[in-house]
């Protein structure tokens, strides 16, 4: 280890002594602090933070790059919310599309055989309850019993659990019994409550977007976890959103994958804002790798961030590519994403992870292998 602090030494030229010591108890695999997280992202070179996460995620996840063969089903674009970054979203009774429980079962029979999970996140639709969602669980799994279920971001679970009128523990049990596996990290956004307010006032608040979570880990439900960043958040809003996922993480250990989400500014009422640079992206993978130090995997979601940046962020602390998605999600190409109509192959998938010199592992829902290079 001393070798690598005095690389840092000799190279880093404008490297503070503030950098230095904190860069130095990541070498020592020691935990940072919200400070010291917001002094990497004002002070630190980007090269600097992509050796440092590139060292953890080599710890961590070796050479290894994850990913898995998914389908994506958005079951409406419906939604009673009204986040300024959705560009996706539309009232009821205006023209919105929502499937029905047969047509969204019907998408996950015609899918490829070898597929072995269904993400499902969509809006959040004024008359839908937990049972209606029940019952899609149910009836997917008795078409392909095999398949992992992720579905639902919490912001969901909130609206469809009050629907119900039952408790969060309830409702976690309910989601349990109806066959649901894990849930998918959106609807963080950004945790700060004054942000929150701003850009996306009727949301769960993020005091209840944590309570789901941990309810769900309780019930032995994993769970991801996002956060939208590129927007009016500061440094130190990333710093206690991350913060604030961390703390939890300690208690139940229940969440798999962080993923920073970049904020698209197509069609939307925050087009005004620029989106941030590739270096900012590659920045933020890398300072969310050193700091979640108790998360094992730090995803890139391609279809957002298009090819080429996912496959560089092999090499900024990412170690996971999402999934190969077959063409079915339509909230990012809205918001003006990189990829218009995701689909990758699995052979293209793979080729890109080898060509950033890294191991394609082909994985289920919850990290274990299903076959590798
Ligand atoms: O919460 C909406 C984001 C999220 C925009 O868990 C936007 O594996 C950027 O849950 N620019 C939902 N982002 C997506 C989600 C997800 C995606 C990929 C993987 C996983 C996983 C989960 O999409 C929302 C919001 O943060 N979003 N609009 C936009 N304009
Ligand atoms: Fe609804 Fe989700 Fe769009 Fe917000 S981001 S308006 S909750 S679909």
């Amino acid at each position: 280890m001393e070798n690598i602090i005095e690389i840092i030494n000799n190279t880093q030229t404008n490297i503070s002594n503030k950098v230095k010591d904190i860069s130095t108890k990541v070498l020592n695999n020691e935990r940072i602090s919200v400070d010291e997280c917001i002094t990497l992202y004002q002070d630190a070179e980007l090269s600097l933070v992509g050796m440092l996460a590139n060292y953890i995620r080599e710890k961590k996840n070796g050479n290894y790059t994850y990913f898995n063969k998914n389908l994506h089903l958005e079951p409406t674009n419906i939604c009673i919310h009204n986040c300024k970054f959705c560009s996706y979203s539309k009232k009821i009774n205006t023209d919105g599309w929502e499937y029905t429980v047969p047509e969204m079962v019907e998408q996950v029979k015609q899918a490829p055989a070898e597929i072995t999970e269904v993400h499902i996140v969509g809006g959040v639709h004024p008359y839908r309850d937990i049972h209606y969602y029940g019952e899609l669980i149910r009836e997917i799994k008795k078409a392909r019993p095999d398949i992992h279920i992720k579905a639902f971001t919490a912001v969901e679970i909130d609206h469809m659990i009050k629907k119900a009128g039952i408790t969060l523990n309830e409702g976690a049990r309910l989601l349990k019994n109806y066959g649901l596996d894990s849930i998918p990290g959106g609807g963080a956004e950004i945790f700060d409550e004054t942000l929150r307010l701003e850009i996306c006032s009727s949301k769960s608040t993020s005091a209840r977007w944590l309570e789901i979570h941990e309810a769900l880990h309780n019930e032995g439900i994993p769970s991801n976890a996002t956060i939208l960043y590129g927007h009016v958040e500061t440094y130190a809003h990333r710093a206690d959103h991350m913060n604030r996922l961390r703390e939890l993480q300690d208690r139940t250990g229940g969440f798999n994958a962080f993923i920073p989400l970049k904020f698209k500014h197509k069609n939307n009422t925050m087009s005004d804002i620029k989106e941030v640079s590739v270096i900012e992206d590659l920045k933020n993978y890398a300072i969310a790798r050193i700091f979640l130090d108790n998360f094992n995997h730090i995803k890139s979601y391609w279809p957002m961030t298009g090819k080429q940046l996912a496959q560089l962020a092999l090499s900024f602390g990412v170690d996971d590519f999402d999934g190969t998605i077959n063409d079915s999600t339509k909230i990012y190409s809205l918001a003006g994403s990189e990829e218009q109509n995701p689909s990758m192959t699995t052979e293209e998938m793979k080729q890109l992870i080898r060509d950033a010199k890294r191991v394609p592992v082909e994985r289920d829902s919850v990290y274990n292998i299903i076959s590798k290079d």
